[in-house]
């Protein structure tokens, strides 16, 4: 008891000594300088105390969100509790400092409100949980798996949606856990990128971009539908320093974001018109001849048609009327970003979460490509890239049980992301459905219908969309089992809740989809409560599967996560971060051995091995073989809905965590003074935010960084404070690509409309 009594004693110190690092933190990133100062002067002031290193056991992490940044973190430990987190410092890319949200880790693990043990809900969405053990979870859980092979003949009544709370390579044991079971159904695609993804597929046969620490080296630089400055805060010390250099930096996007108001210019483009805008610009550049010939003869496929299409269909006056930007200034601009060499475009993932986001990203990288700075440091269409993360992927990697039943039907592509297995040879597969419709394809998937649903590093109810429709969808399923750490919407909605952890209780391995660091992420503290790791929930399910029924599952039924992790490492992965052995990471991360340009030889992995202008693929899949501009989709409200990332939270992450809600406390929808005096709302007042799909209410806030035909409200999670969820008013329409290399097409997730009123 007394020892007891000491733990729970030295727990709450780390976590004041923690919460002045997380205020040092948030000083250093500049997040304090908004916030209103006499809440935080006390504590403020002890958090200049120094501390003494050599007193802790220092362990290597990284943080495995679903973020551009990917932080390595070097963790503190004394007496078996973590005591506070600082970026490391060997990455030139973290460079010793995180943000507002890795700053909290430490609360986050030792937060009152994480799930401890496995629990049930009496009566779905009753609120009524009761705690059970491990076995009883698993018995239940089993017991269902196996009736409802017994009932269809094959396990493609149990459906896997899972996206991206983690993504430490051993996570993917959770799909490896699915394939170990049978067939099953599996929710494939990401709401984030994909149309991006096909698009710069179909340009140059891949997706990869420069370094981003090249962009030093850049003289001008086109942040175009990207928020770094709350979304990818480390990359911002490079756009900073090409500025020092003399760069220029352009911001485009419909917000007036904190990005934009770091940039030389902003320009506010009409939303989903970024194809018009680019081919505006283009358009141009021909008439100006400022084309690089050089390129778009020698290393590219049919500019001339390209060409011909411009002089045909664009001008730089038809782009103004669609874009709202006046023609000079899309003058001015194409002729400057031509003239600097090496000029570069940032493209976003938040700008082509529209209906013809994909046409519109091949439109922007057509000019990048014909101004030559594809290749190039300092140049390149940057959006993303996969060449770190040539893993063994062995969690994920699981045999089926022998026998084992599956989908007959031909089905759209697996994508490359899910590992849905089966191919064209096998008899059987598992049968892929679209993860940004969950709802609609649960409602619709029947022979046999999706009976029990796995959920893991994904929050349904809060990232997916038309949440009243999830909630309807979900009634048609007999189990659902949600894995995670908090009581989120998802978990509320779920019959069985399994506790699981954080980084600095896990053994992973992690990188970026935008530097290009590599990070060990080791077990700095032993799982608290309850909780296991997604490998061990799918190793303790095996045991109870293959104790009821002998060969069901092939999961191995020990496992030691140490092990599993170092399993994912080969010499493909040492050879190109230039290591002997994983041991080495605990010295710190290290980066790859990559040239800092993307295709420096400016050799493409496309058909024809050139950049192509004209893709007979894309042609194939029924898109436009050319960049051509594709119309946005039709308003059906007044005012269009947008709904970006906020600084607070990573998604329904950390936003929850009660030192967040010290700064960030409440959601708000922003609107233009214009746009609330015509409908007599005034700063501060309760409203209602509603559409076809659903009603919303919260306060208003004015501010002119919104155009006046938008709202503005940021996604998160606010823990149970209030029912605050953007999804509710975010329907699940299509964008045009997505479906080619992810397997479903993205989500028009900005293509939103809604009305607003005083409540
Ligand atoms: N309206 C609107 N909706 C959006 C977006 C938007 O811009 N606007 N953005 C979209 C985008 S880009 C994305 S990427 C998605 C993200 O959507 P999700 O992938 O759902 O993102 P998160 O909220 O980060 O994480 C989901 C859950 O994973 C849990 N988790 C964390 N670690 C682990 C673990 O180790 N194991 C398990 N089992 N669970 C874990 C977290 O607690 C959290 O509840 O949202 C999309 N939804
Ligand atoms: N703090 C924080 N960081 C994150 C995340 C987070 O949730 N919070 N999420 C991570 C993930 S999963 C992702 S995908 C990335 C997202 O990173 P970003 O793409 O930078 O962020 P978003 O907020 O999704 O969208 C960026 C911008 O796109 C703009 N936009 C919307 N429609 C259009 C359009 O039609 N044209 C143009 N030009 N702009 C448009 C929005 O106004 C917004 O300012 O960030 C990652 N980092
Ligand atoms: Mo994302």
């Amino acid at each position: 008891m007394e020892k007891l009594k000491q733990k729970q004693m030295e727990k709450t110190l780390a976590c004041n000594h923690s919460r002045r690092r997380f205020l040092q933190g948030l000083l250093a990133t500049g997040v304090l300088a908004t916030m209103p100062s006499g809440l935080l002067q006390p504590l403020l002031v002890e958090a200049k105390d120094l501390l003494n290193e050599a007193e802790y056991q220092i362990f290597r992490n990284a943080c495995p969100r679903n973020c551009y940044d990917t932080c390595s973190i070097k963790s503190f430990v004394k007496d078996g509790v973590l005591q506070y987190v600082e970026g490391a410092t060997e990455s030139s890319f973290t460079a010793g400092g995180l943000c507002v949200k890795g700053n909290s880790y430490a609360r986050q693990l030792y937060s009152p409100d994480r799930i401890k043990y496995p629990m049930k809900q009496i009566g779905r969405g009753s609120g009524n949980w009761k705690r059970i053990s491990w076995d009883e979870a698993l018995e239940t859980i089993s017991s269902k798996i196996l009736e409802i092979k017994a009932k269809d003949d094959n396990l493609l009544g149990l459906g896997l949606t899972k996206y991206s709370g983690n993504f430490g390579i051993t996570h993917y044991g959770v799909e490896g856990m699915m394939s170990s079971l049978g067939y099953t159904t599996r929710f494939v695609g990401t709401p984030c990128w994909p149309a991006g993804i096909d698009a710069q597929n179909y340009d140059t046969g891949s997706m990869w971009c420069n370094d981003p620490e090249d962009m030093v080296h850049s003289k001008y630089i086109i942040v175009w539908g990207a928020n770094p400055a709350f979304c990818s805060v480390h990359t911002m010390k490079y756009i900073y320093e090409a500025r020092e250099r003399g760069a220029k930096v352009v911001v485009i996007d419909p917000l007036l974001t904190q990005t934009a108001a770091k940039a030389d210019l902003y320009l506010q483009v009409a939303a989903g018109e970024d194809g018009a805008l680019a081919l505006g610009m283009a358009r141009h550049l021909v008439d100006k001849q400022l084309v690089d010939r050089e390129f778009v003869t020698r290393y590219a496929l049919g500019y001339a048609e390209f060409e011909a299409y411009l002089k045909k269909n664009i001008t730089v006056t038809w782009a103004a009327e669609k874009t709202g930007i006046p023609a000079a200034e899309i003058r001015q601009l194409a002729e400057e970003f031509a003239r600097a060499d090496p000029a570069t475009i940032w493209i976003g993932y938040g700008m082509q979460r529209h209906v013809n986001g994909g046409a519109n990203v091949r439109a922007i990288d057509a000019l990048v490509a014909m101004t030559g700075n594809i290749g190039k440091t300092g140049g390149g269409a940057r959006y993303g890239h996969l060449q770190t993360w040539g893993f063994n992927y062995h969690a994920m990697i699981q045999d089926k049980p022998a026998g084992s039943k599956g989908w007959l039907g031909k089905g759209g592509p697996m994508g490359e992301f899910h590992g849905a297995s089966g191919d064209q040879q096998a008899k059987y597969r598992d049968r892929t459905v679209n993860i940004n419709k969950i709802a609609q394809e649960i409602l619709d998937t029947n022979d046999p219908p999706v009976r029990m649903l796995w959920v893991a590093c994904k929050n349904v109810l809060s990232q997916d969309f038309d949440t009243n429709k999830i909630k309807r969808a979900f009634e048609k399923l007999e189990l659902i089992v949600a894995v995670d750490l908090f009581f989120n919407p998802t978990v509320e909605q779920a019959d069985i809740v399994l506790p699981t952890v954080t980084p600095f209780e896990d053994w992973t391995v992690n990188v970026s989809y935008w530097h290009y660091w590599l990070s060990l992420n080791e077990q700095a503290v032993k799982p608290l409560y309850e909780t296991k790791t997604d490998i061990d929930i799918a190793a303790a399910l095996s045991k109870k599967m293959n104790a009821k029924q002998p060969g069901s599952c092939t999961f191995p039924q020990e496992i030691d996560s140490k092990q599993w992790m170092e399993k994912e490492f080969n010499q493909g992965i040492y050879d190109l971060f230039g290591i002997d052995s994983w041991q080495q990471l605990r010295q710190g991360p290290v980066k790859a051995k990559l040239k800092s340009a993307s295709f420096p030889d400016r050799k493409f992995l496309t058909p024809s091995t050139k950049y192509e202008f004209r893709s007979e693929l894309a042609a194939a899949n029924g898109h436009a073989a050319l960049p051509e501009y594709k119309a946005g989709r039709k308003a059906y409200g007044p005012l269009r809905l947008l709904t970006p990332h906020s600084k607070f939270s990573l998604h329904s992450q950390f936003q929850n965590l009660d030192w967040m809600h010290d700064f960030n406390n409440e959601p708000f929808v922003y609107l233009h003074p214009q746009t609330a005096k015509s409908r007599g709302i005034k700063e501060g007042q309760l409203v209602r935010v509603f559409n076809k799909i659903g009603e919303l209410s919260m306060k208003a806030k004015l501010t002119d960084n919104v155009p006046t035909d938008a709202l503005l409200m940021y996604e998160s999670w606010f823990g149970r404070k209030n029912n605050f969820n953007v999804n509710t008013l975010v329907d699940d329409e299509s964008s045009d690509m997505g479906a080619f290399k992810t397997g479903a097409p993205g989500v028009a997730i900005h293509d939103q409309f809604a009305d607003i009123a005083k409540a």
